[in-house]
């Protein structure tokens, strides 16, 4: 079958699996796991990578015997199942020594901690085999305005993002930087809340060529945004570089619930797109198929474990579905009806100057064009039909 958990790279955080449900207003309602443990359990039930951060492995602050034991024990449960360890993030948003952020803080002392962290774990990250290096600047932000030299802000976070992309090039390190967006939550407001917003500062970096993009579902969904939309922004521009798949309802706290269990529609075109790409061909991504989810609170260890699968099983059943829409002749028929295929041709002609094109004659049937029926309520109603038909 299309996109059966065999063929399809699915990949978790540990810091997802491993959540013990502890929230702002309760205590945690379930044990902490053990990392390498989550790495054997999440094999068993078909995934194919993990991910973490420095400190789901290995506690904070821990001396280099300690630190060396844990990473040793999750290589060994990686070797063991064949997991492929694909993205390393660092937790610079825990620790009190980061509530005013890390490569933000108004403090220069821990600004110089924070990147001496991130620095640290980017050669665990090489160490491991990763290929990504994630970003996600939970703590850089606000809760007042005038908390801080906005300019300044944005240029120390831009000094640490080059700072570590220098740094991983000077190693030789086969190893991107996925920054990742999100708007709010922890910080009142968080700096790079958008896709667009990453996009802009990382066009500024002298090292921006190793530095792209991990757009999380909620988190764009979060700021009202379309996460399919964004994605596909980022990947016209090349900056695709991994993704956090998970569910949202719209713009309110961080959900985190598995994938399609908040916009399901939205979550059919996201597949739609990643296993498809975009209908007149064009970039594609090519990464694993990372959640980053939360396991609700409700759930003891079996919901955790039930959870991980819904993602993974949800996933591979709306794969399967946009393959039978987009092989659906009358689907292809509702397109080329639209006009999808006809927005792939270059607006000009080739070679055609904008002068050229002033001067020649303007034959256009304006009414006509303005009274043409596109056909999008049809060919919405079509992939509605292939997803709960
Ligand atoms: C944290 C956050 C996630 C990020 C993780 C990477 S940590 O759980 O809520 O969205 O992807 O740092
Ligand atoms: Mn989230
Ligand atoms: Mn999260
Ligand atoms: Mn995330």
């Amino acid at each position: 079958m299309a996109g059966s958990t065999q063929d399809i790279k699915y990949s978790f955080g540990l810091w997802t699996v491993g959540w013990n449900a502890g929230d702002p207003f309760g205590t945690p309602t379930r044990p902490e796991l053990d990392p390498a443990e989550s790495v054997r359990k999440l094999a068993d039930l078909g995934a194919w990578g993990f991910t973490f951060h420095d400190n789901d492995v290995f506690p904070f602050g821990s001396g280099e015997t300690e630190r060396r034991a844990h990473i040793d024990a999750v290589k060994k449960a990686a070797a063991d199942t064949g997991m492929v360890c694909e993205m390393v993030t660092t937790n610079t948003f825990t620790h009190p020594v980061f509530k005013d952020g890390a490569f933000t803080s108004n403090n220069r002392e821990v600004r110089r901690y924070g990147l001496r962290k991130v620095l640290t774990n980017v050669e665990l990250a090489a160490e491991m085999g990763a290929s990504t290096f994630v970003m996600w600047g939970g703590r850089e932000g606000t809760e007042y305005d005038n908390s801080k030299d906005l300019n300044a802000a944005h240029a120390r976070y831009a000094e640490g993002i080059d700072t570590v992309a220098a740094y991983i090039k000077a190693k030789g390190y086969d190893l991107r930087i996925a920054l990742e967006p999100k708007p709010n939550e922890p910080r009142g407001d968080i700096f790079l809340p958008t896709i667009g917003h990453a996009i802009a500062l990382i066009d500024s970096l002298d090292n921006g060529d190793i530095v792209g993009l991990n757009p999380e579902t909620g988190h764009e969904q979060m700021a009202g945004l379309n996460y399919t939309h964004g994605l596909a922004l980022a990947l016209h521009l090349g900056k695709l570089f991994h993704i956090d798949l998970n569910g949202q309802h719209g713009p309110r706290y961080d959900q985190d619930l598995v994938f399609g269990h908040g916009d399901l529609l939205s979550a059919f075109f996201t597949v739609d797109l990643l296993e498809n790409g975009f209908p007149n061909g064009g970039p594609r991504y090519e990464g694993p198929r990372h959640f980053d989810y939360k396991p609700s609170r409700t759930e003891f260890l079996d919901g955790v474990w039930e959870s991980a699968k819904a993602n993974m099983e949800t996933y591979s059943m709306l794969a399967a579905k946009a393959a039978a829409y987009r092989a659906d002749a009358e689907v292809q028929a509702a397109f080329e009806h639209a006009g999808i295929f006809e927005l792939g041709e270059s607006t000009l002609a080739e070679g055609e100057t904008p002068e050229a094109f002033l001067a020649s004659q303007d034959t256009f049937d304006v009414t006509a064009a303005a009274e043409r029926d596109y056909g999008l309520v049809k060919l919405h109603q079509l992939a509605l039909k292939h997803l709960i038909g």
